[in-house]
This record gives structure tokens, C-alpha cells and sequence, in this order.
């Protein structure tokens, strides 16, 4: 691991980890060391036959009742000095937003339950940020332009949401999560909040938004997850 790198856990993760490795044994050295191999280990950690579903790297709940996920093993920090959040495909005028840039902008509060397909739900969740759609105004959808396409910092995860839902006030470019900035290990410094979808909509690391001619799938789209995620199934 690079000095830039940190594991994408909580500060208390370490120590659980040593716990374990002192519970399974130092064979399980390699395992814990592959990536998509955490959430077995949690499941491990739980009871052998349930593994998380989604396959993902859950970690320990945080006291909020959050649990950290991430489909890679290490991300990237980033900071003020070196955040970017580009804004590129089919728009007027393609944008790079620093995170200066970012919090000079209106800021909206959005206080909504997250859920996860996993589960787990925390209540009332206070989220702050710039609206998606401020962005979009700002670069302007040029013609053609139908759905959004997200990258992250991490290098693998993506989604997507149609032009409709992106424009939705309650969908956020978020740099504030609980009252106060948004932890690497919840995705910051800036990340997706799409209030009335399920958690996997809410891209972590958030660093670009391509406008495209139609939805593409995401990450966990590609792999079963539905595109449109609502949370109350209407719409
Ligand atoms: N970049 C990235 N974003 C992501 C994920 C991920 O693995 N990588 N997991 C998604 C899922 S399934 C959930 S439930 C939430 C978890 O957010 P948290 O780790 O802040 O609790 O992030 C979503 N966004
Ligand atoms: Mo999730």
C-alpha cells in the first residue's frame, strides 16, 4: 500500500482485524488480504452459511448503525488540495469542480432514512451538499443528453440515474453527512446522495459525472441490481 492509500475501514478496524487472524488463524492471512474476500470474512465473523448477499466489503457497523462498504480493498484519500469532480460527455460546457469550487455553491440539507439492500436502515440522516441539478444547469445538457453516469475515486464503482432523477431536490453532490464532512471511509470527500433510492445509488469517492445518450447500467446494476432503486417502489 502507497503512503496516499488507506485501508477503507474505520479507524477500529485494525485491531478487529488482529483479532481475527488471531481467531482463524495465520492462514487466513491470504484471505483477508483478497479483496472481495471481506465480506466473507465478516460472514465469518457471524455465521459461516451467511455471507453478505451483495458480496461486498461490509465491515464492522460504525455506531450509527452505518456499515462501511467498498468493492475494492484500498481507496485513495483526498483532500482540498487534491479533489477534482469533473462534469464532461454531453454538456455545453464541461466543468471541473475543486472542493473549494464546490462549497462556494448553494448548499442544500436533505434529511431522509438510508437503506441498504442489505438490510440495515438508519434514520433520519442529514445530508448537505450542491444539487445535482445546479451542476447540471451550470454545464447544460447539450441535446441528446438522457441519463448520467457516475465514477469514483476508487477506481471501479459507477451508476447511473436517468436526467429526470438526476433533477430530483433531493439528489445531492453531498460533502456533509451527519453534520459535519463526509469521511473517507462514508465515501467523502464528496459523494452521491440520492435520498429516495436505495444506499447503492449514493456513489462514494465521487470524482465524475458524464452526461450519456441513455442510462448505463452501474456497477451493481450490471450484476442484478435494478437501475431505478426507489426506495417505496412507486413512481
Ligand atoms: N464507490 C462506492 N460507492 C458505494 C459503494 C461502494 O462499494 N463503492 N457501495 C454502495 C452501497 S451498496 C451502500 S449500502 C453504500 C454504503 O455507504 P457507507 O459505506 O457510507 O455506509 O454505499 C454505496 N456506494
Ligand atoms: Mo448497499
Amino acid at each position: 500500500m502507497s503512503e496516499n492509500e488507506s485501508e477503507n475501514m474505520p479507524g477500529g478496524a485494525p485491531v478487529a482485524r488482529r483479532t481475527l487472524l488471531g481467531m482463524l488463524g495465520a492462514g487466513a492471512a491470504g484471505l483477508i488480504a483478497a479483496p472481495y474476500l471481506q465480506a466473507g470474512w465478516e460472514g465469518l465473523l457471524a455465521k459461516a452459511s451467511q455471507v453478505d448477499p451483495t458480496g461486498l466489503a461490509g465491515l464492522l457497523p460504525d455506531p450509527g448503525g452505518f456499515r462501511y462498504y467498498s468493492v475494492v480493498r484500498s481507496v485513495p484519500r483526498k483532500s482540498e488540495a487534491d479533489y477534482e469532480l469533473k462534469i464532461d460527455g454531453l454538456v455545453d460546457r464541461a466543468r471541473t469542480y475543486t472542493l473549494a469550487d464546490l462549497h462556494a455553491l448553494p448548499q442544500t440539507r436533505v434529511v431522509h432514512d438510508v437503506r441498504c439492500t442489505d438490510g440495515w436502515r438508519v434514520e433520519k440522516v442529514p445530508f448537505e451538499g450542491v444539487k445535482l441539478s445546479d451542476l447540471l444547469d451550470d454545464a447544460g445538457v447539450a441535446a441528446g443528453g438522457k441519463a448520467l453516469s457516475f465514477d469514483c475515486f476508487d477506481g471501479t464503482y459507477t451508476e447511473s440515474l436517468t436526467l429526470e432523477q438526476a433533477r430530483r431536490s433531493d439528489v445531492l453532490v453531498a460533502l456533509r453527512m451527519q453534520d459535519a464532512p463526509i469521511t473517507h471511509e462514508h465515501g467523502g470527500p464528496v459523494r452521491l446522495y440520492v435520498a429516495p433510492m436505495y444506499f447503492y445509488k449514493s456513489a462514494k469517492w465521487l470524482s465524475g459525472i458524464s452526461v450519456t445518450s441513455r442510462v448505463i447500467p452501474g456497477y451493481w446494476e450490471e450484476r442484478g441490481y435494478d437501475v431505478d432503486g426507489w426506495l417505496d417502489g412507486k413512481h
